[in-house]
């Protein structure tokens, strides 16, 4: 059996050689993103069994995407490739190390992954771990990627445990509606994951992680994370737990989310108290934020059980 299947678009990304302004960057180099994949890629990489559930065009990015993320351990026999739609790239700019200010261009309208539908994606696959982790992203690719979502976070009795990031990206979404949208999928989640800062701009929820919590009550369990301040996680019938960032010289923040929502669902498969999940999930994305793409090894899993099994002095 399987651990984990993640479904959405992945993309090959254009990292750039130099800061400034995308209009000046004068070269780029290639990497692979996409947030579902990413998790996907972490989780196999320290040893899980995962799928990757997607759709690529008959090109050579997405030969590429393929071939790397299978490289990482994934399966991707459920991939299907698109012959008449390309596999989606994007470009982006180093960012301000700050504020994690940065320019994103998407070139993925009528891409192969947009094209997933109910119809055409092979649900029982999909369907097929012991969680199913998906993100907001595909919600914004088009009418039939988010019915497909829907279909996947409606409630089945032998349905695997739903795991949701909700990656707000305000860019993709062209028409309005998107916050509404998301704020009812994620209330469909069994283990979802947001940011204080997502939450703030998408919901205007601006008072900390309980007031997210107020407006997410279902989920079995709620992680909010608050950037480098820490994150907090809610379950069901317990106290909430938060533990602290460990402090990191951010190289690039994109993929930490999802290098986070791998480490906190690699430790809850592995049974490890809540305290520690969230402790893993700042460790996988410390590891992803001191390198420059999306995605960076995840640490050792002994190392990362001794450090996330030290006292709390040690990550005040
Ligand atoms: O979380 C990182 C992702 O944002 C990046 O890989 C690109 O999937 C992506 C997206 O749609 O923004």
């Amino acid at each position: 059996g399987v651990d984990v299947v993640a479904l959405g678009e992945s993309m090959v990304t254009f990292l750039p050689s130099r800061p400034g302004r995308l209009a000046d960057v004068p070269s780029f180099a290639r990497g692979i993103g996409g947030a579902e994949s990413n998790v996907a890629c972490g989780l196999a990489a320290a040893g899980h069994r995962v799928r990757w559930v997607s759709r690529v065009g008959a090109d050579a990015f997405g030969d590429h995407l393929l071939e790397r993320i299978a490289a990482h351990g994934v399966d991707t026999s459920a991939v299907r490739i698109d012959p008449d739609r390309p596999t989606g790239i994007y470009f982006r700019t180093a960012g301000d190390r700050a504020t994690d200010a940065h320019e994103v261009a998407y070139y993925r309208a009528g891409s192969a992954a947009s094209a997933m539908s109910v119809d055409d994606v092979d649900l029982a696959a999909a369907r097929s771990g012991r969680v199913l982790h998906l993100s907001g992203i595909t919600a914004a690719l088009s009418a039939g990627c988010l019915d497909l979502l829907r279909a996947l976070v409606a409630p089945r009795e032998d349905g695997p445990l739903v795991s949701f990031d909700v990656n707000h990206r305000p860019a993709l979404w062209r028409a309005p509606g998107g916050p509404a949208v998301l704020l009812d999928l994620a209330r469909a989640g069994d283990l979802v994951f947001v940011g204080a800062d997502e939450a703030e701009d998408a919901w205007g929820a601006t008072g900390g992680p309980e007031a997210i919590r107020e407006l997410l009550p279902g989920p079995a369990v709620l992680v909010v994370k608050e950037g480098g301040r820490g994150a907090t996680a809610f379950a069901t019938g317990r106290p909430p737990v938060f533990v602290p960032a460990p402090h990191v010289d951010v190289v690039a923040a994109t993929g930490a989310g999802d290098a986070f929502a791998a480490g906190f669902l690699s430790a809850t498969l592995r049974g490890l108290p809540l305290r520690e999940r969230l402790r893993h999930g700042h460790l996988w994305a410390a590891a992803t934020l001191a390198a420059p793409g999306d995605l960076a090894p995840p640490p050792a899993r002994d190392a990362a059980d001794r450090l996330a099994a030290l006292d709390a002095a040690a990550w005040e």
